[in-house]
């Protein structure tokens, strides 16, 4: 796995940024960069690529776009800083990056909100997945397609948890959010925001206890391999969203713009099918691996969660947008 230092990330960022310029000034092609922390074949990944063979063919090749997974373009902060601001076209990030900067956002990864993903499709393909997407455009991003992330459950090293009980005391990471900072309290762990890419050795090494994340993720960060418990709490639904930098979406043509879009919403059912087959082949692959996956009292982790939503809850816009998430 390649590991970019903050310097190393700028010179790539810097290097990026001159060709970008060039490509369009050429005119003769526009080569769109698109960014991911996961590594090739992840679902994530494939559905972007997918969008961009279409793009390619219904543009006659005009436009094309270029996959950096595996984080060589740096952790979702850094990509969607890059994104906002036009040095990269695309990043592909779980919602919670963006709960500092959207408030809207916040309400994806709510406990215990979404009933399940039939649930959370039926509010992500519709109007109130279209309103969230119209707010994340006053901050630079153009929301493209929102893809599955399944359902975040813990996978802990020194003992499962299946009752919040044992989850008290334990060290565990999370993604630089306030709410998901303050879930993890709630639930009644020491919450250790981290970058994603520092997680496979915090575990290593005893800074955290564990971490939370969906199984395909579990299984191809290799996190199966230092936290062997994975307790299906299955606690947030929160999905992932592909940005485009509004920056480069307004400089290409209107007809190009909508190639662009539909493309995206094709990739969507080609991002779920993968992702269904994904799910199972990581139960399968983390077991083989000698990790033991493990149901839990959900009902008891969800008794803990009401605090989330008296603290983040408080403005009437999300107050309604819950409720009529609720209600879809
Ligand atoms: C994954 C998600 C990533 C990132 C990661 C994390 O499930 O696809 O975008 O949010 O979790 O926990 O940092």
């Amino acid at each position: 796995m390649t590991v970019l230092t903050p310097s190393r990330r700028a010179l790539l960022a810097a290097t990026l940024a001159t060709p970008w310029i060039a490509n369009r000034a050429a005119a003769q092609g526009i080569t769109l960069r698109a960014a991911d922390i996961h590594p090739d074949g992840y679902p994530t990944i494939e559905g972007v690529k997918f969008m961009g063979k279409l793009v390619e063919e219904r543009t006659g090749g005009r436009i094309r776009i270029q996959m950096f997974h595996s984080r060589q373009l740096g952790e979702e902060k850094d990509t969607l800083e890059q994104t906002r601001f036009g040095v990269i076209d695309f990043t592909r990030v779980n919602t919670a990056p963006l709960n500092n900067l959207v408030p809207a956002t916040i309400a994806l990864g709510l406990p215990f909100l979404f009933r399940d993903t039939a649930h959370m499709h039926k509010v992500m393909d519709g109007p109130l997945g279209e309103e969230i997407g119209r707010d994340t455009t006053s901050y630079g991003l153009v929301t493209m397609a929102y893809y599955d992330s399944g359902a975040r459950s813990f996978y802990t090293k020194p003992r499962s948890v299946q009752e919040p009980d044992a989850l008290k005391g334990l060290k565990i990471r999370v993604q630089q959010s306030d709410m998901w900072v303050a879930l993890m309290r709630a639930f009644g762990a020491n919450a250790t925001p981290l970058p994603f890419g520092e997680v496979y050795s915090a575990l290593q090494t005893g800074v955290v206890d564990g971490a939370e994340n969906n199984e395909p993720t579990y299984f191809t960060s290799r996190h199966f391999e230092v936290a062997k418990f994975y307790t299906r709490t299955e606690h947030s639904n929160s999905p992932e969203i592909l940005a485009m930098s509004k920056r480069s979406y307004d400089k290409l043509a209107k007809p190009d713009q909508e190639i662009l879009r539909q493309a995206a919403k094709e990739s969507v059912p080609h991002m779920r099918k993968l992702w269904t087959a994904m799910e199972e082949e990581a139960r399968a692959k983390v077991v083989a691996g000698g990790a033991q996956i493990l149901d839990a009292d959900k009902a008891a982790y969800e008794k803990l969660s009401q605090p989330i939503y008296d603290q983040f809850v408080k403005d009437a816009k999300l107050k309604s947008l819950v409720e009529r998430i609720r209600a879809a």
